[in-house]
């Protein structure tokens, strides 16, 4: 049996048939999509979006990284994420949200960039819209409307729904132990 038909087996996902076992067995098993938020105070408005997800079945997970006080984090957990099994990135930010765009750098997943407003926001928003929409050639974000949590979730359910993806995608990956 080839390593590709090994992965296959173990319920791996497709894109991991080049990967040696040994190091996805370093990393949690992941849902469909992932959910980045960059503060615990973007929580909020974050939450249409998890319970979109919820509605339509589609595993999902959220964690607080963000670009600028914990860039490290942002760059592991993304450049990982598709290794684990993660079809699809959602990140939402405001202010100088760079969240979305510093994903987009370390993964080949779709990412959808969600604009959010804050206390401390300036321009209502617009600050976070340019910073999510304006990235450069090469690295390219998707963006949905201010505070647009749920419609992120929709579009990711969209995509899932491409090629096969979704709701046949292969099972979640198993953790030996
Ligand atoms: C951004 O700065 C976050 O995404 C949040 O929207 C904003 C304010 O963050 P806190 O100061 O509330 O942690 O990075």
């Amino acid at each position: 049996m080839s390593q590709a038909e090994e992965h296959l087996d173990a319920g791996l996902p497709p894109e991991t048939a080049e990967m040696p076992v040994a190091i996805l067995e370093e990393y949690e098993p992941a849902p469909l999509v992932g959910i980045l938020i960059g503060s615990e105070s973007d929580r909020e408005r974050m939450e249409p979006a998890i319970e979109e997800l919820n509605e339509r079945g589609i595993s999902n997970e959220l964690n607080v990284l963000s670009a600028h006080r914990d860039p490290r984090g942002v760059a592991e957990y993304a450049s990982t994420a598709a290794l684990r099994g993660v079809r699809v990135l959602i990140a939402g930010a405001g202010m100088s949200a760079a969240l979305p765009g510093a994903t987009a750098a370390h993964t080949e997943l779709p990412v959808i960039g969600v604009p959010l407003t804050s206390s401390k926001t300036a321009a209502g928003g617009l600050d976070a819209i340019l910073a999510i929409v304006q990235m450069p050639p090469g690295v390219p974000v998707a963006c949905v409307s201010l505070d647009g949590a749920r419609n992120a979730a929709i579009l990711a359910a969209k995509i899932l729904a491409q090629g096969g993806g979704y709701p046949g995608a292969p099972p979640r990956p198993q953790r030996k132990v």
